[in-house]
């Protein structure tokens, strides 16, 4: 083999790594750890995408620099595999859900093998496998024994395309986020886990994980923690309270009205007789829209007076009680003081149906808008005046218990999670009916299988599919051997993802999720790459099982993931679009109208980059261009496997290092895999004979000469703190400018190139296992010792001198070291440099001024 040939390198690679169990996790606890976690695939149909090698890579330079650094490492894979798609296709098709997962399970592990990733595979988790939902049920019910699992009717977004219920995060306007089919609220017993008892808990245990600051917002959002006050009101004439939730009591003197939501219980007692058939037309009108279109601000507000008055606890006022879609039942009352004066939708709504404005904030001189909800000082409310917000707020709550009218209250937008599906393709839920009352399994009794059926339908009433595994159903309380009915709902695709990163730390534990020891020496997780599409659910719903685990004694760390990052999405390839306006090429910054206007969809070579814009090539006329998410109706899917049949596996991990910073969001570049791909080649001829196919003659056991050494410690410093700091863009740069100065080289020391090869290692697995391999050693590059970078190979042979003539650098000059602080050598190089000299023709030297091992200055008059 004489150039560079990635297909068989990889191959016999990939099977050396195998059969020796390279990547086997070290049993012994004796070195520090490193927990590298990839989020684990759905094996859908369709095979890998270019999405997953970019954190699958990231996460595997990683484990393998890691692992060359001295650390144990724990760098597992599995399958996310219960879920909609296999189940609707066994709907279709009749194959069993079971064979497809299985079939598609194995194509990405052929995919991910083909990538020379370091998994250890004997760690494999998954989900659908009984011996793994065992664990799954196991841990529902300590959920159960701790009160934290529940049934309840649910008004619940249900499905009729889907046949199942979906939880609100799957909704999107109203239509199923997969597949886009619409959603209607109907209620139904489901089961729900509390996961708001843990609400400030997972708040909390926020602050100490090295996440991005976005997605630890997008978790305190979810949660949406409010504090303020209860406060009730009397409706007049009934011995009835209204209790309202406000973050501002301190405005309780601008409350001019109030507001039921359509569906709060009070809305038909107080209703008077007038207003009862607009009120009730108006409650049907609502039930029809979503909660997003209810709230949104710049939608116009609607809403009907009942007749009823509510009093004012304060002062006594009477306030007009209103029915409104812009107060929603399900967060905190159901009901509202509105206070219009601070309060932006309140304000347009009082505008419109003519209702009182009370300011309680004095706004500033210059303030314009309409509702104020800046800060200032309390007004037009007697005994809070002249008070600050803040201060009010404590004097009124204080007031309102004393009087017994309210008290401070906390809310929270986090809501229980609705944890039941009606499908077949998960887990069952570890639970009997006994006379209507659910009633758990002992621990003995897992795992509860799913029934062998060929009938995936749902029933037309929205009974899950297993309701018609009538021998499974039916079935006795092993107590009492009363008669029994299993649970028939399963559980949804979440569960099995909230544990699986526990279960890789002790894959085959027989006495619990967990081995306590392996959990203690590997939790937690050092390093999670995944989608940030993932930065609400996946996440929180994990955190939350996880606290449960810890409450439970099984785990001993408070927060599972440590770090976490998110890589960029990768787009489809650039597109370019050029303007013609009557026939001849406009500017796309100088498209105003479409009168006369053509659009020309233009190829990579018929243009080029000119500062931060793209023209024509040649010319001045700029383009538009633009990368599209890459999706099979554009057109612009880049399949993995065919990158890997062109370039191989070093070339496609390497380019998507390459492609930019990890999180960036990156448009594809076949081109660029070109590139990198030549660089490999590059690599090769370095090392191996193009003729001979063995090692090149100008590999030699050479000592390194001081530039040598400096080239290759300057490029492991840089590759070790790039690898550090996640920017395996540049570290990738700095080999590249490696091998650039050692193509230079008339001899090439083994003991440089040796170093060399371990830095491409991670990157470039395959390639460097073989060159090692050539370069003489018989073990696998795999756990050599990382390189260590010497800060006095880096000082360089030479002294750079400035040039000042009269304090204005004219040149510059590079001394010998030895002669570097030598005042009479380098003022006279000084004074020879060729710029400056044409200074100092300019008059008459006066003075010399020598700073030593920085610069020169000279002084002309
Ligand atoms: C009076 C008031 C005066 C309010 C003011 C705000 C500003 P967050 O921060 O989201 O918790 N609210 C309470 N329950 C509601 C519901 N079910 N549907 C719609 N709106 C509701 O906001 C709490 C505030 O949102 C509460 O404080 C209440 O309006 C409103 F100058 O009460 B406020």
């Amino acid at each position: 083999m004489s150039s560079y040939n990635p297909d068989k390198i990889e191959s016999k690679w990939q099977q050396y790594w195998q059969n020796n169990k390279t990547f086997k996790t070290p049993e012994n606890h004796d070195k520090p750890k490193y927990y590298a976690l990839d989020m684990f695939p759905y094996p859908s149909g369709s095979g890998l995408h270019v999405g997953h090698p970019e954190g699958y890579t990231a996460t595997d330079i990683l484990a393998r620099y890691k692992r060359m650094n001295g650390f144990n490492v724990l760098h597992p894979i599995g399958w996310d595999a219960f879920g909609l798609p296999a189940e609707n296709y066994a709907v279709k098709t009749g194959t069993h859900p079971r064979e497809t997962t299985k079939e598609n399970i194995n194509r990405f592990r052929e995919q991910l093998q083909s990538l020379g990733f370091s998994y250890d595979w004997d760690r494999e988790v998954n989900t659908t496998d009984p011996d793994y939902y065992k664990w799954t049920q196991w841990i529902f019910l300590k959920l159960y024994d701790k009160g934290l699992a529940y049934e309840d009717d649910v008004p619940v977004n249900w499905c009729p395309e889907l046949g199942t219920v979906l939880a609100n995060e799957e909704v999107i306007d109203g239509k199923s986020e997969v597949g886009g089919h619409p959603v209607v609220k109907k209620p139904m017993r489901q089961w729900v886990l509390k996961i708001t008892e843990y609400a400030d808990r997972l708040l909390e245990g926020l602050e100490d994980l090295d996440w991005p600051e976005s997605t630890k917002k997008m978790q305190r959002d979810w949660i949406g923690k409010s504090i303020g006050a209860d406060i009730d009101f009397e409706v007049a004439g009934y011995d009835q309270d209204v209790r309202v939730f406000t973050t501002r009591p301190d405005t309780i003197f601008g409350a001019t009205y109030m507001v039921l939501a359509p569906e709060h219980d009070l809305v038909d007692t107080i209703t008077t007789e007038d207003q009862k058939e607009a009120v009730e037309e108006y409650q049907e009108e609502a039930a029809r829209k979503s909660d997003l279109e209810r709230t949104e601000l710049s939608d116009e507000k609607s809403g009907v007076f009942t007749g009823a008055y509510a009093i004012n606890p304060v002062n006594g006022k009477e306030i007009p009680i209103w029915v409104a879609d812009y107060v929603l039942a399900t967060y905190g009352t159901g009901a509202i003081m509105a206070v219009p004066g601070q309060d932006e939708r309140d304000w347009e709504f009082a505008e419109k149906f003519d209702l009182d404005i009370i300011r309680t904030v004095q706004p500033p001189e210059d303030f314009e808008g309409k509702a104020y909800t800046g800060e200032g000082q309390v007004i037009n409310s007697d005994f809070l005046n002249e008070l600050n917000i803040e201060e009010a707020k404590e004097t009124i709550i204080d007031w309102l218990e004393e009087h017994d009218a309210g008290k401070e209250a906390v809310n929270y937008k986090l809501r229980d999670w609705l944890f039941s599906r009606q499908r077949y393709w998960g887990e069952p839920f570890p639970i009997i009916h006994v006379d209507g009352e659910p009633k758990p399994l002992s621990e003995d009794d897992l795992p509860l299988t799913l029934p062998e059926m060929d009938d995936f339908e749902p029933t037309d009433d929205g009974s899950p599919p297993l309701a018609k595994a009538t021998d499974w159903v039916k079935t006795t309380d092993p107590e009492t051997g009363k008669e029994a009915r299993r649970e028939t709902n399963t559980m949804p695709q979440w569960a099995g993802s909230c544990w699986y990163y526990l279960r890789y730390c002790s894959p085959n534990f027989e006495n619990g999720p967990v081995d306590p020891e392996e959990d203690d020496y590997w939790m937690p997780v050092d390093m999670y790459v995944g989608g940030a599409e993932h930065s609400v659910l996946h996440l929180l719903y994990a955190r939350f099982w996880h606290k449960v685990l810890y409450d439970c004694g099984v785990v001993s760390t408070k927060e599972p993931f440590q770090r976490l990052v998110h890589q960029g999405m990768i787009l489809g390839e650039m597109e370019y679009t050029g303007y013609k306006k009557d026939g001849e090429w406009i500017s796309s910054d100088k498209v105003d109208d479409t009168d006369g206007l053509s659009r020309q969809k233009l190829s990579k070579d018929q243009v080029e980059k000119q500062d931060d814009y793209f023209v024509l090539q040649g010319t001045d006329i700029r383009v538009d261009a633009k990368a599209h998410k890459m999706s099979k109706s554009r057109g612009n899917v880049v399949n993995p496997d065919d990158i890997i049949d062109e370039y191989g596996a070093d070339s496609m991990r390497l380019y998507e290092m390459f492609m930019g910073p990890l999180e960036q969001v990156k448009p594809w570049s076949t081109d660029d895999v070109d590139g990198v791909y030549r660089f490999l080649g590059r690599v090769w001829r370095l090392i191996v004979d193009k003729e001979s196919g063995e090692l090149n003659n100008s590999v030699t056991e050479a000592e390194p000469t001081s530039e040598q050494l400096k080239t290759l410690h300057e490029c492991i410093k840089k590759v070790t703190n790039d690898v550090e700091g996640l920017d395996f863009n540049t570290a990738i740069s700095a080999m590249m400018i490696f091998v650039n100065e050692a193509n230079k080289w008339e001899e090439h020391p083994k003991v440089v190139l040796n170093d060399f090869v371990k830095l491409l290692s991670p990157f470039a697995p395959h390639i460097a296992e073989e060159l090692w391999q050539r370069l003489g050693h018989d073990d696998s590059i795999a756990y050599a010792d990382w390189p260590e970078f010497n800060e006095e190979f880096l000082i360089s042979d030479t002294q750079l001198y400035p040039i000042q003539v009269n304090g204005k650098v004219r040149g510059e000059i590079h001394v010998p070291r030895d002669k570097a602080t030598d005042k009479e050598h380098v003022l006279a190089e000084a004074k020879s440099e060729e710029n400056v000299q044409k200074y100092l023709e300019k008059g008459e030297l006066v003075k010399e001024i020598f700073v030593p091992e920085r610069i020169v200055n000279l002084v002309v008059k």
